[in-house]
């Protein structure tokens, strides 16, 4: 099925040119009486009220921040509160439509939005939903202690509810609404669609769009709104993000009720400064953010500049939005002008503006230019608004004493089990599916040419001890393939991309088949936004998707930093457990294409806490370790090596099994048993390593046992100490550049753990620390079955009458680390 777009060179290469539309600039213009009959009193009055809380919230947070003190109730708080002060009207302004079913994601300054969201999803929610989520929600932890004492509606109760939840998460209390894992900057509540807000500066720029894609995908009511700085329109998740939430295929490719563009809100909290740059006049080159986009598509992202200062404008400008989200017309883009009248963090001594600038946003303050409407306007009264906010100081005096104490409110109690932190890292569920609806494939399973094509293989590749000829052999791609196939059938939620994933069938071929069975939005093509692609995924993830998204070259990991180590990684144990995220990342290691196409950087990701890495070097432990991935529920960086995509099962003798089989992540394997050396082996040294068994046996009478490590993260060391105990001796092999590898690590623990045991160092064989070179000089960069031998003999074990052509001495290894190569 190869795409339907056709490139006419007569239409493209016409003389033309380009038309912009106007972008809408503060173009809001009604009074409270022609809004009259938009809402009713108690909304207005409602509107006010929320913007009060936030303000008295946050201001008691600087209080607390700054003089420990708010009211007579005293408090340290050393972390950070990045407070929005100002913003109060663009925070309200953006939740007012929102319900349950729309989920926020926001920045490091979000706890407006928070607030905001939550209040306006309570006013909307049934007394008996509000209850069930507040009582189910950490078994109940945190309405226990609002609830006590409490007199009133289940409403007031469930407002007491998220004021407290968000402040004991700042303050890294254990029933904070994410058990003080995540503190200030990263609180969230999904129940009541508050998604994720992020440290990282546009963080959400890319993991919105993948929330925006669960619901497209799996047809979700609700539209997703990222909330993120005006200065964050200078981060690369922000422009990865729009480009993969306006690709053109949504509209042109996708087909029947998938059609269409994303449920997105780009919107901007524009507040004018990053920390103290000016992104109008210095730091950006925008003038007006909203144009924007007009560089993005022929729909311009429908983008327009609001006044955020105006919570009826805020309002306005989002029910018009919505209402193009709704016709599948979006992704839309808002510029919601604000100003943060408090500084970037209480510390700020706002050396980076003048006061007269302050001074005037301050007597334009939203809140009290709102009240003065509404008085005018005939909605109310003063006096009801000071009641308004007298009862509002009481009810934060009361929130801040419950969540203050340390007895009502403890922490994480790390004292009685130093280990707690530890739980949250990891989910280790085993779960088929993450919805039970049916999946939608295109046809039968027998139907699959690719499959049909397996079924025609041999799924061991020695034949009479003799190799199997390669195109009639199941190969590695085939067990990744299996897997992925089976996946597809079971799980509808499972979607794959990256680049050329659809009709190229993979950059490597192993989704070849894959187009055939799989309508676009299960399987397609990204833009070459690699930050995007698994920050994509990461939303999907923490939506309830399950997905798996393709990095063609280990090398384009570095693309995707922040997204792997900041994101993907650590969003489960940010949130006290409380978020999935079922991702596979398939990373491809490359060789053959120089520098920066040929890198296993499986040490990098191993560092990072929260990811579990897999290398599998064989088709059986392939399909194994892709079935037992694609079952669980946590973050797995899925390594491959291009040496061995074609290579067929050589270990396995049963062959690779046809039916579904797991591998447990983490249990590494003997592929040859023996009793002198253990040889340790990350990814596709495997073979390399069998050779030199081969030369060690047959030329000095050594057997080695060699031990594929399949998994990085997590990983048992009994099978190797065991071996180690017969042995006495191990060698560590793998592609990685040596210096700070992975094997390394493995080294130094089994130093430790086997030391009794070892009648020599562990010694590790890795890639020179050097660019990889071309092709053609590969063999002085890569481990070669030579240095294997020479490593043994040199620092081992010496082998009789051995002569060695590659120099592992001790003085070599200094004079290297001494130049740093
Ligand atoms: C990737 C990254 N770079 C820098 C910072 C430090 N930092 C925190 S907030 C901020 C300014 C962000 O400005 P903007 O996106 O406009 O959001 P605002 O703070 O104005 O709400 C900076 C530079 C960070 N947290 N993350
Ligand atoms: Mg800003």
């Amino acid at each position: 099925m190869p795409k339907s777009e056709f490139i006419d060179p007569k239409v493209v290469r016409q003389k033309s040119e380009i038309q912009f539309d106007p972008i809408p600039v503060n173009q809001y213009d009604k009074n409270i009486q022609e809004e009259m009959v938009r809402y009713s009193t108690n909304q207005f009055l409602n509107i006010f009220r929320d913007m009060a809380i936030i303000r008295e919230f946050e201001s008691m947070l600087n209080m607390i921040k700054t003089t420990g003190e708010y009211n007579g109730i005293t408090y340290n708080h050393p972390g950070p509160a990045h407070l929005s002060i100002g913003q109060e009207a663009a925070a309200v302004g953006m939740a007012f439509h929102l319900d349950e079913n729309d989920y926020i994601f926001g920045s490091h300054r979000s706890h407006g939005e928070i607030l905001a969201k939550g209040l306006s999803v309570i006013e909307k929610m049934e007394d008996e939903q509000l209850m069930n989520i507040m009582k189910s929600y950490f078994g109940g932890d945190c309405l226990r202690v609002v609830e006590k004492d409490h007199k009133g509606t289940a409403k007031e109760l469930a407002i007491d509810f998220l004021l407290y939840g968000t402040l004991a998460e700042i303050f890294g209390k254990e029933y904070g609404f994410n058990k003080g894992m995540g503190g200030s900057m990263h609180a969230f509540f999904t129940p009541f669609g508050i998604y994720p807000n992020n440290a990282i500066v546009g963080g959400s720029g890319d993991i919105s769009v993948g929330g925006a894609l669960y619901k497209k995908i799996n047809q979700e009511k609700g539209i997703v709104v990222a909330n993120i700085g005006d200065a964050s329109m200078g981060c690369g998740p922000v422009w990865e993000g729009i480009a993969f939430a306006t690709m053109d295929q949504y509209t042109h490719l996708w087909e029947g009720d998938h059609k269409g563009g994303l449920p997105l809100i780009f919107n901007f909290m524009n507040n004018q400064y990053g920390m103290g740059g000016q992104t109008c006049g210095e730091t950006m080159g925008y003038n007006i953010l909203a144009r924007i986009g007009a560089g993005v598509n022929p729909e311009q992202m429908f983008a327009e500049r609001v006044d955020g200062y105006n919570p009826l404008a805020v309002i306005d400008a989002f029910e018009r939005k919505i209402k193009l989200l709704k016709e599948k017309k979006g992704p839309v883009l808002l510029d919601t002008l604000t100003y943060r009248i408090s500084g970037h963090s209480p510390s700020d001594a706002s050396s980076y503006r003048s006061k007269e600038e302050i001074n005037a946003w301050s007597q334009q303050d939203s809140i009290e230019a709102y009240g003065e409407q509404l008085i005018k306007g005939g909605i109310t009264d003063q006096e009801t608004l000071n009641n308004i906010k007298s009862i509002i100081v009481k009810r934060t005096e009361k929130i801040l004493k419950l969540a203050g104490d340390l007895e009502i409110s403890p922490r994480l109690n790390l004292k009685n089990d130093p280990n707690a932190i530890g739980y949250y890292m990891f989910s280790n569920d085993s779960v088929e599916k993450l919805n039970d609806r049916k999946p939608e494939i295109n046809h039968d399973w027998d139907e699959n040419p690719r499959i049909q094509q397996i079924k025609k293989k041999e799924r061991f590749g020695l034949k009479e001890g003799k190799p199997v000829p390669k195109i009639k052999a199941y190969n590695f791609r085939d067990g990744v393939y299996e897997a992925i196939f089976d996946r597809y059938y079971k799980d509808p939620t499972l979607v794959a991309f990256g680049e050329e994933n659809r009709d190229w069938g993979g950059a490597f071929a192993v989704y070849r088949g894959l187009t055939e069975a799989l309508p676009y939005h299960r399987l397609f093509n990204t833009s070459i936004s690699e930050g995007a692609i698994v920050g994509v995924a990461t939303g999907y993830g923490m939506c309830g998707g399950r997905a798996i998204p393709e990095l063609m070259y280990c090398d384009f990991l570095g693309r995707a930093g922040d997204e792997i180590f900041n994101q993907l990684s650590k969003w489960q144990a940010m949130s006290g457990g409380y978020l999935k995220m079922p991702i596979v990342l398939r990373v491809s290691v490359g060789s053959k294409y120089g520098a920066q196409h040929s890198q296993d950087w499986t040490s990098i990701v191993s560092h990072i806490p929260g990811l579990k890495v897999v290398f599998p070097a064989t088709p059986y432990d392939a399909k194994g370790l892709m079935n037992a991935a694609l079952q669980g529920t946590d973050p797995v960086i899925f390594f491959e090596s291009q040496r061995i995509y074609d290579i067929p099962e050589l270990f396995h003798t049963e062959g690779v099994p046809e039916g579904y089989y797991e591998i447990e992540i983490g249990e590494p394997d003997v592929k040859r048993p023996g009793e002198d050396i253990t040889i340790l082996s990350i990814g596709a040294t495997l073979y390399k390593a069998t050779e030199a068994a081969e030369i060690l046996d047959e030329n000095y009478n050594i057997s080695a046992e060699i031990i594929d490590a399949r998994s990085i993260v997590p990983f048992n060391y009994s099978l190797v100490i065991e071996s180690i105990k017969k042995t006495g001796r191990i060698l560590l092999i793998s592609d990685a550049c040596e210096r700070g590898s992975i094997l390394k690590d493995m080294a130094t623990n089994i130093t430790e753990l086997a030391f009794d045991y070892l009648d020599a160092p562990p010694v590790v064989i890795g890639s020179r620390n050097w660019i990889t070179p071309p092709y053609e000089m590969e063999e002085y960069f890569f481990p070669q079955v030579s240095w294997i031998v020479d490593a043994v003999h040199q620092k081992i074990l010496p082998l009789e009458g051995h002569k060695v052509s590659n120099d592992f001495s001790n003085g070599e290894k200094i004079d290297r680390a001494k130049k740093g190569v």
